[in-house]
């Protein structure tokens, strides 16, 4: 499907504005709606919950919002979906990418959602349709959601499977070339790394890069559940007292669960060390911005209590600091600004969850 016909059909039908969180499935779309110079308006937001919140708003206006998502992004959905859209009945049209859809090979991380997301949407008595490629059947189906948007006034859901958009050709880049890439740091890094050190890698790109790039035995990649490895690297700090836990997240991730950063602020463990690898943009899943361009995650890291907060632009500025870093007062936060690219190599780690789960259980005894 031409991502702008299905744009124009969405608009032609009253469906506008969109806001959202990215997946890759989606990218073609996002960069669609980037990139030309239609009148969609796209909200950049920090969360799908928080892009539910918007669009009720927009629902209150008048509008007929759009929300995209990837399935993965419905369980931040579900609570304004339940106890907001549910409750007061209000229309949107959300868009779920539908990873790991049984029989497609897909990354482990969304096996689950892959297997439930239609029964989930079922539950919560949200009618959907799967799309396929047929322009003809979209206009029906948009025509489907929009007279069950307006009658019921309530939510319709699209499902978009790997694959669905063509490719839109975009040049547009966040890149700032002359910044050092994730991967200088995750190198430097990992020659600085003591036997003891946990490290622990956020989904996106970090983990990624970090598991294939370092062989210290006390790593972990995180590789769903966005947002989380502030949280769960705090636990394994406050456990681990005598050990540096060292977290390597990214903008994305930390904009998707910024409480987190209050959590740990207040907690305070002695020893920790969170690395934000600010490329302001998701990506891994195609480069799309995040809201960091508007943020000053250094503050936001400050106001919520961490001791002492660096800002690095060069490998000089990132190894002075890892030389030193005994003498600064923890949670240590580095805002590294870094230049989008990976190695082309890039692969998905073959070790399973559970044992990366079991390596590092046993490395924590
Ligand atoms: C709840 C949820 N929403 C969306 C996604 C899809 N997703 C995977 S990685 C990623 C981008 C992460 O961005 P960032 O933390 O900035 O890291 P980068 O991609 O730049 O390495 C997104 C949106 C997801 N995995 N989970």
């Amino acid at each position: 499907m031409k991502p702008g016909i299905f744009v124009t059909t969405l608009e032609d039908a009253g469906f506008s504005p969109f806001m959202g969180i990215p997946c890759s499935v989606l990218k073609p779309l996002l960069d669609y709606i980037a990139d030309s110079n239609s009148p969609t308006r796209n909200y950049l937001c920090s969360s799908e919950g928080d892009a539910m919140g918007l669009a009720a708003g927009f629902s209150l206006s008048g509008r007929l919002p759009v929300v995209y998502m990837q399935n993965d992004g419905y369980g931040n959905a579900v609570n304004p979906l339940s106890s907001l859209y549910l409750l007061y009945k209000l229309p949107v049209l959300l868009l779920i990418s539908w990873r790991g859809e049984p029989g497609v090979k897909d990354a482990p991380q969304h096996a689950v959602m892959g297997k439930t997301i239609l029964p989930l949407l079922d539950t919560f008595e949200i009618p959907h349709i799967v799309l396929d490629n047929d322009e003809g059947n979209l206009k029906d189906s948009v025509a489907k959601a929009k007279n069950h948007c307006t009658t019921e006034s309530k939510p319709f859901a699209f499902v978009i499977r790997k694959g669905y958009f063509d490719r839109h050709s975009t040049s547009i880049s966040q890149s700032n070339t002359s910044l050092n890439r994730r991967l200088d740091y995750i190198r430097l890094l990992s020659a600085k790394l003591q036997p003891n050190d946990v490290l622990l890698g956020t989904t996106g790109f970090s983990g990624r890069e970090m598991y294939q790039t370092v062989t210290h035995k006390g790593k972990f990649y995180m590789m769903g559940s966005m947002g989380c490895l502030a949280s769960l690297g705090l636990a394994i700090a406050l456990e681990q007292p005598e050990k540096r836990v060292i977290l390597l997240d990214g903008d994305g991730a930390i904009l998707m669960k910024m409480g987190a950063l209050a959590t740990v602020g207040y907690h305070r463990p002695g020893n920790l060390i969170h690395i934000c690898f600010d490329n302001r943009s998701y990506e891994s899943t195609g480069e799309q911005p995040t809201l960091s361009t508007a943020v000053n995650l250094l503050d936001v890291a400050e106001a919520c209590g961490y001791p002492t907060v660096n800002n690095v632009k060069t490998i000089g500025e990132f190894e002075a600091i890892m030389n030193n870093e005994a003498k600064y007062p923890k949670p240590l936060f580095i805002h590294i600004e870094i230049s989008p690219g990976t190695e082309e190599e890039l692969t998905r780690p073959p070790t399973s969850p559970e044992e990366m789960r079991d390596c590092l259980r046993a490395f924590l005894q």
